[in-house]
């Protein structure tokens, strides 16, 4: 018996000790309880939108636990992401994608807040400067989509999405470095704009990069044969710019159909559209092409 409790005490230190030293390395603020309840819930309740907000919040498969303790449990997890069109419905946000896949993959439940500038609640706005996407977990809050990969990586390892040898994993973060600031530019701007060659080299070159490092991993992820976070950071970006190509550009570069341009581009794809975490968190391409047309329209 004095065994077991003294191994129960040395695990519940160990996590704590474990969840201090992230959250020490974190670039984040934390919000103690009672600021984050408050706060949320003073601005909520003078929200006429609030019924609104909280009936579109779109709970996943679990019911949730409310647990009071130093470790992260799973449970009580709400994304903040950017809203659609109709100002309910999941908007165009390739990194929210990206933590809802992880959060698939890991197969942990979520609850989901779509907000607007209007409907964004004061401590976000107050604490983490309005940042989408948001995680909240319980009392906790972090924002940016690597910080939150990372956190729930850390407190949710499995099934791990980076069990490959660091080297690996760099190597294959740094092909897609530069990747979506070209998408994003290129989409940005229309056919006609003199830039628009100099930006579809760019695409171009980025794509290229890509190519090459698949062929050197040899697929069908970036990594090779393990899916990891990286994917689910790339997947939704590359399917902004098929969905943008098609609807922007004319389809100027083919990495949908062509088959020889990019061929591990093109197989990529066609693995990541087979993914159920990819299938489950999509959003409708007219909601990809609304974003852009905004985008477009306020450059
Ligand atoms: N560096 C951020 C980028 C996030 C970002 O650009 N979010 C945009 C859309 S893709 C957003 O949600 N904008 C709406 C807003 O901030 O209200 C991250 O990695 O999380």
């Amino acid at each position: 018996m004095k065994t077991l409790l003294l191994l129960l005490l040395i695990a519940i230190v160990s996590k704590t000790v474990a969840f201090s030293s992230f959250i020490r390395h974190l670039p984040i603020r934390r919000l103690s309880t009672s600021r984050c309840q408050q706060q949320e819930g003073a601005k909520l309740k003078n929200l006429v939108s609030y019924r609104r907000i909280n009936h579109h919040m779109a709970r996943n498969n679990y019911e949730g636990i409310d647990i009071d303790s130093a470790t992260p449990t799973v449970g009580d997890m709400t994304l903040y992401l950017k809203a659609g069109p109709d100002e309910v419905s999941v908007g165009d946000c390739p990194f929210a994608q990206y933590i809802r896949m992880l959060l698939e993959e890991k197969e942990l439940p979520y609850y989901m807040c779509p907000t607007t500038a209007e409907t964004k609640p004061d401590w976000l706005v107050d604490n983490y400067g309005g940042s989408l996407p948001a995680l909240r977990h319980g009392r906790e809050c972090y924002v940016e989509s690597d910080v939150i990969c990372q956190y729930l990586e850390f407190f949710f390892p499995k099934p791990s999405l980076n069990s490959v040898p660091k080297a690996e994993f760099n190597r294959a973060q740094e092909a897609t470095n530069g990747l979506f600031p070209a998408v994003a530019t290129y989409l940005k701007y229309s056919q006609d704009d003199s830039d628009n060659e100099a930006l579809q080299s760019r695409v171009c070159e980025s794509l290229e990069k890509l190519n090459l490092h698949l062929v050197e991993s040899g697929g069908p992820y970036l990594t090779g044969e393990q899916f990891t976070s990286l994917d689910c950071a790339l997947a939704p970006k590359l399917h902004h710019l098929v969905v943008g190509l098609q609807a922007f550009k004319n389809n100027a570069i083919d990495i949908s159909t062509d088959t020889t341009t990019y061929p591990k581009v093109h197989d990529y794809i066609s693995a990541i559209n087979k993914r159920p975490s990819f299938q489950k968190t999509l959003y409708p391409d007219d909601t990809i092409i609304w974003g852009w047309t905004n985008a477009r329209t306020n450059t």
